[in-house]
């Protein structure tokens, strides 16, 4: 089940995959305010209904673990970077986690972080243009998620250290003022 923090900012780029649990617990309502869904959904069958409605028609399932890079540290460290690097997407980011957990951190309105940890049966929407990062937990290192898209799978990350300013997150900031 998920449990949602503010996280208490004190992470090193050595220590980024631990908690971080600042204390102060979030709200389900609080993720919704900055369009954040979160569900828990116990069958296959469930997750089909949800594709079915939003108009999701791909999908695909992701791997994330040292194993999946062929245990190649470097390629692993490179994509973990990746991933953790504060960024938006043009789409909405939709993740069920079918076996071990992740972290994903969203910025709130005041644009603190709030950490998110799924675990199996939590599936999270996250929508277009909200800055976010994603890490696998110190614990378990591994994460298997599936991945749904209204149209050909894509990941296109647009970091906020670009300062691009795309309409997909002027949309969101409008949407959460
Ligand atoms: C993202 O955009 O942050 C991701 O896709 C994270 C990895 S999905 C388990
Ligand atoms: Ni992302």
């Amino acid at each position: 089940m998920v449990e949602v923090y503010y996280h208490d900012n004190k992470d090193t780029p050595e220590d980024f995959t631990k908690a971080h649990n600042s204390g102060e617990p979030v709200s389900l309502e609080k993720l919704a305010e900055i369009g954040v869904f979160y569900r828990n959904v116990k069958t296959l069958d469930e997750l089909n209904q949800i594709a079915k409605d939003r108009d999701y028609k791909n999908r695909d399932v992701v791997n994330l673990d040292l194993d999946a890079f062929n245990n190649d540290l470097d390629a692993y460290n490179a994509k973990m970077a990746q991933f953790y690097k504060e960024h938006y997407h043009e789409d909405e980011e939709i993740r069920y986690v079918t076996a071990g957990e992740g972290y994903f951190d969203v910025r709130d309105k005041q644009d603190r972080w709030i950490r998110a940890k799924l675990s199996p049966h939590d599936l999270l929407i996250l929508p277009a243009g909200i800055y976010h990062r994603f890490t696998l937990t110190d614990e378990l290192k591994q994460v298997t998620a599936v991945r749904l898209f209204k149209d050909e799978p894509k990941w296109e990350a647009i970091n906020r250290d670009t300062g691009k300013v795309s309409n997909a997150r002027s949309e969101y900031v409008q949407s959460i003022a």
